[in-house]
């Protein structure tokens, strides 16, 4: 698989010329996008990823085969951004799923350990509000015990009008397969 960065775009003018079908990644600072992307393509080090939240803050475009570009979104909710870049975040987030003509599908994460936060929900609906096409993945199961995930896995899912959910995890792989056959699926329909 071929993957490399197009573009790092801190204002929605510096969006690359709308072409090939994108799939966004949504979620909270810490989350796990930048490492899904890294996991999902099989490169380690293609999307920056960190401990400290609030690393993403520009929209970065990979594209991946000629095929599609997967868009890193910054995640939010960190508090420690001042409200001056909370106001700059939002214009860029929202002029991106507002007008993206190419934006096929939004996958929003949510960490399997916490389940939905109020920042989750408010973007969950806003999606449904535009009708935006969006899957949930529930991020860092490896993390959890079997116990845990499933009664984690389970609130998530009561949530979601139809169900559907895909566990995943960057440390082990797993997900990566389903994730795969969801971004296609969408793309054929
Ligand atoms: N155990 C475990 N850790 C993970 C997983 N995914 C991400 N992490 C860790 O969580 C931290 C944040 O991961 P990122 O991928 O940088 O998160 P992000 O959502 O891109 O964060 P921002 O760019 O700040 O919005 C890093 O320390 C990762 O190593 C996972 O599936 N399992
Ligand atoms: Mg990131």
């Amino acid at each position: 698989m071929q993957a490399e960065l197009i573009v790092s775009a801190a204002r929605p003018e510096q969006f690359p010329k709308a072409g090939l079908p994108e799939v966004a990644l949504l979620g909270r600072s810490n989350v796990g996008k930048s490492s899904l992307i890294n996991r999902l393509v099989g490169k380690e080090r293609l999307a920056f990823t960190s401990s400290t939240p609030g690393c993403t803050q520009v929209i970065n475009f990979y594209r991946v085969d000629d095929l599609l570009i997967l868009v890193d979104l910054p995640g939010y909710g960190y508090a420690r951004v001042p409200r001056e870049k909370t106001v700059e975040w939002k214009r860029l987030i929202e002029g991106y799923l507002m007008h993206r003509p190419s934006l096929e599908l939004s996958v929003l994460l949510v960490d399997a350990r916490r389940g939905w936060m109020e920042k989750d929900l408010e973007l969950k609906r806003w999606l449904e509000f535009y009708k935006r096409k969006y899957i949930v993945v529930a991020t860092k199961v490896d993390k959890l015990n079997q116990k845990e995930e499933y009664r984690g896995l389970a609130a998530i899912r009561s949530e979601i009008p139809d169900g559907a959910l895909v566990p995943f995890s960057a440390v082990t792989g797993r997900g990566v397969r389903e994730l795969w056959q969801v971004i296609s699926k969408t793309r054929n329909r």
